[in-house]
C-alpha cells in the first residue's frame, strides 16, 4: 500500500485531496493531531480515531494527542479537577490500545490555552466569527439542548489549536468537520494558513444502522466491556444479509469489520464447525462483506468472529483500566 493510501484508507473525507497528498509524499517530521474532550473510558468513536492515528504513524507521521480539558469544561462535562483525572485514564488507554508511545505526544489543553498570546488570538477570532456560524460548527458536538456562550467559544479554540500545537493535519471523526470548515475560513484572518483535515466515518448505531453509535444513548461498546458484554452486543447488533436497497441504513457489523477488524489484523478467520463448510479465511474487507451479501457467510458467524476480534483489541485496555483502579 503506497502512503497516501495508507493515510487516507478508511477516511471519509480529506480537505483537500491535494494538501494530503503533498504531507504524504513527505511525512517526515509532520505532525498529526486529534483532540478528545477526556472521557473516562474510550469507546469504539475513539477507538476509531485511534486507527487512523496508527495508520499515520506506520506512515511516518509524528502524533500528538490534545488532552481538552478545557473544551470538555466549555462543553459541560464537568468540574476541571474530575476531567483532569478522568484523562490521565484516557492517555493509558490509547498506549494500551497500540499507539506507539514514542512517537506519540499527549498534550493537555490546559497546558497552553491560558497563555496570553493564545486568549488574545481567540479574541480576534471571536471578532471573525457571527454567533450562528460557531453555533452551527458545534451542532454535532455540544452537550444539552440550549447553546451556551461557552460553546461559541470552544470552535473557535479547536481552530486555534491546529496553529498553536505546530501541526500540519488535524484528525477527527466526519462530526467535526464543521469545526475544521470553520478553521479554515477564520484562521486565515487572523493572519494563519487554512488548515488541512481528515475525518473519519462514524458507525451507525449498533441495533438498528441508524444514524451514529453514541455514547449518550443506545448501546455502544467501550474498553471496560466484558469478554460476554461484547459478544452480548454483537449478538444482538443489526447485520442484515444484504445491504440495505434503500441505502439508509448501514450495517454496523460490517461497519466494524472494515474500520476496526482489517486494519488491524492480517487475516480474518471465522471458526465453523466442518458440517457447515468448516472456517473462512479473509486477507481483505470486501471479500467478507461480498460473503455476507451471498449468503456464504451467515451473520450469526460472522458476529461470532467479530465479537472475538474486537475483545482480543480491547483487552488490553481493559486490563490497564482495571490495574489503574485497584
Ligand atoms: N471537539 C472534540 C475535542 C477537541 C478536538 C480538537 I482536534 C481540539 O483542538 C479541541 C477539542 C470532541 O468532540 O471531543
Amino acid at each position: 500500500m503506497d502512503t497516501y493510501e495508507l493515510v487516507t484508507r478508511n477516511a471519509a473525507e480529506v480537505v483537500t485531496e491535494e494538501e494530503v497528498r503533498a504531507l504524504a509524499d513527505d511525512p517526515e517530521g509532520k505532525r498529526v493531531y486529534v483532540g478528545y474532550e477526556p472521557s473516562g473510558v474510550l469507546h469504539i468513536g475513539h477507538l476509531l480515531g485511534a486507527n487512523k492515528l496508527i495508520d499515520l504513524q506506520e506512515a511516518g507521521f509524528d502524533v500528538v494527542v490534545l488532552l481538552a480539558d478545557v473544551h470538555a469544561y466549555l462543553n459541560d462535562k464537568g468540574s476541571f479537577d474530575e476531567i483532569e483525572e478522568i484523562a490521565e485514564r484516557m492517555r493509558e488507554q490509547f498506549l494500551a490500545y497500540g499507539l506507539d508511545e514514542e512517537s506519540t505526544e499527549f498534550v493537555y489543553g490546559s497546558s497552553f490555552q491560558f497563555d496570553e498570546d493564545y486568549v488574545l488570538d481567540l479574541h480576534a477570532l471571536e471578532l471573525e466569527t457571527t454567533l450562528s456560524r460557531a453555533e452551527r460548527a458545534m451542532s454535532e458536538i455540544k452537550s444539552g439542548d440550549s447553546v451556551k456562550v461557552s460553546q461559541a467559544v470552544y470552535p473557535l479554540m479547536q481552530a486555534l489549536d491546529i496553529e498553536y500545537l505546530d501541526v500540519d493535519l488535524a484528525v477527527g471523526g466526519m462530526e467535526q468537520r464543521k469545526v475544521h470548515m470553520l478553521a479554515r475560513d477564520v484562521l486565515p484572518n487572523v493572519g494563519y494558513d487554512a488548515p488541512t483535515s481528515l475525518h473519519t466515518p462514524l458507525i451507525a448505531d449498533l441495533e438498528s444502522g441508524e444514524g451514529k453509535m453514541s455514547s449518550s444513548s443506545g448501546v455502544n461498546i467501550s474498553m471496560e466491556d466484558s469478554t460476554e458484554d461484547i459478544a452480548e452486543k454483537v449478538n444482538s447488533a443489526f447485520c442484515p444479509p444484504t445491504r440495505d436497497p434503500e441505502g439508509d441504513l448501514e450495517n454496523p457489523v460490517l461497519q466494524i469489520f472494515e474500520y476496526h477488524v482489517f486494519p488491524r489484523f492480517d487475516e480474518v478467520v471465522v471458526q465453523r464447525p466442518d458440517e457447515y463448510g468448516g472456517d473462512l479465511t479473509y486477507g481483505e474487507y470486501e471479500a467478507l462483506a461480498a460473503d455476507l451479501e451471498s449468503g456464504e457467510l451467515h451473520p450469526a458467524d460472522a458476529k461470532g468472529a467479530l465479537a472475538d476480534y474486537l475483545d482480543e483489541l480491547i483487552a488490553p485496555g481493559r486490563e490497564r483500566l482495571r490495574e489503574l483502579r485497584s
